[in-house]
């Protein structure tokens, strides 16, 4: 009998799919293989964008979220090829397949990202190194595609970690080097720091992770609030989030308080649509289908009352969180009711569930 092995630290690992949507195109359209192309909207509709580039079309300064126009002017023979998000949804869950062979904690991110926890791992194998290689062999000899990866004892370095050596790459930041690592990480790459934070960091003197450190955790937190505390821990290399899979995740939603509070139909319904948007495209990304919304409602008295409705069949689509949002908010108003806060989540997923059959792992999603 082998002996237990035991060990504090966690082993994460962060995978991402290379130039995802572009990928999977050149995949199945050999004549794009080599060549510039992006997935998106065309140079000659009215706001195109670029949802991806190919790492050919990348070297023309072509990127995300880019007008198509300007990409267009970028690269003179770049080719531009609808999306189509039922394949890429697909490729998605046959990338989940591959994980639940080592492990059920995962969690995705969005179609093409997700986090596994393979501090136990079904094939006993124990190298998390040695899992995100097969994982990588796997989607390579199985898909066609790549996938960076990296590997470490948190989420926070293992995401980094990933992003270190695209495409195709794979990248180990053992305990021993988390330290070193993340000193040596620009602000800009910490968890949580945005353009504005960044700018703020900057302004102080703050441009890496040593930087960071120099810093007590009251200092942080008295300069940048509830991060403060994870900017002390993650400088210092530690982050205790748990990789949550789909199976613990409950809700998914969005808010917002408003600076006055709204008093007509129409208001309340001009920002329900854009918190519906803002929800529709969080379970999106998650390749989700929920059956139940929530509706959220703050009074200007404080009052809270949440109002759900079920549906028979799970659904992501935006038009039906927009109508049924609308829906509840109309059939609960009372006669002038002043508003603060309004609120959609949803909740009720369906569960991925694993089959044995013929010993060869399946994944469904149930709807
Ligand atoms: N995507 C999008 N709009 C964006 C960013 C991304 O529609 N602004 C889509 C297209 C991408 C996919 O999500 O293919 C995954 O996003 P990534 O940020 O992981 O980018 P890629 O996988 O395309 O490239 P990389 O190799 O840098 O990960
Ligand atoms: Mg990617």
């Amino acid at each position: 009998m082998q002996p237990e092995k035991s060990t504090s630290f966690r082993k994460i690992i962060h995978i991402d799919m290379d130039a995802f949507y572009a990928s999977v195109e050149q995949r199945d359209h050999p004549e794009y293989q080599g060549k510039p192309i992006v997935v998106g909207g065309p140079p000659t509709g009215r706001g195109g964008v670029v949802a991806t580039a190919s790492y050919e079309a990348r070297k023309f300064g072509v990127k995300s979220a880019m007008s198509s126009k300007r990409a267009a002017q970028l690269c003179k023979e770049l080719i531009f090829v609808k999306p189509r998000f039922d394949v890429y949804k697909e490729v998605s869950l046959r990338i989940l397949e591959i994980f639940r062979r080592y492990t059920d904690l995962i969690e995705p991110l969005s179609l093409d990202e997700a986090f596994l926890d393979v501090t136990v791992d079904k094939k006993q194998i124990g190298s998390a190194l040695e899992i995100a290689r097969q994982i990588k062999q796997s989607i390579k000899d199985e898909l066609r595609l790549t996938a960076s990866a990296g590997v470490s004892i948190n989420k926070f370095v293992a995401k980094v970690a990933s992003d270190m050596n695209k495409p195709d790459g794979l990248t180990f930041v053992g305990p021993s080097k988390v330290a070193v690592f993340v000193e040596k990480l620009p602000v800009e790459k910490f968890f949580g720091v945005g353009k504005v934070t960044a700018e703020k960091m900057k302004l102080m003197g703050l441009h890496t992770g040593k930087d960071l450190k120099k810093l007590t955790e009251g200092e942080l937190v008295r300069s940048f609030g509830k991060m403060g505390k994870f900017f002390f821990n993650t400088a210092r290399g530690r982050d205790d989030r748990q990789v949550q899979s789909h199976r613990d995740l409950k809700s998914v939603g969005a808010e917002d308080t408003f600076p006055f509070d709204l008093v007509t139909l129409e208001e309340m319904n001009i920002e329900l649509e854009k918190i519906a948007d803002l929800v529709h495209d969080r379970i999106r990304r998650r390749g989700l289908r929920a059956k139940t919304l929530t509706l959220k409602i703050k009074y200007h008295d404080f009052k809270l009352i949440t109002r759900s409705r079920s549906f028979q069949d799970s659904i992501d689509e935006l038009e039906v969180i927009v109508l049924t949002a609308k829906e509840l908010l109309a059939n609960t108003l009372g006669a002038s009711q002043k508003v603060r806060l309004l609120g959609i989540s949803l909740s009720n997923f369906g569960e991925m569930i694993r089959h044995n059959n013929d010993d060869s792992d399946q994944l469904t999603l149930f709807r």
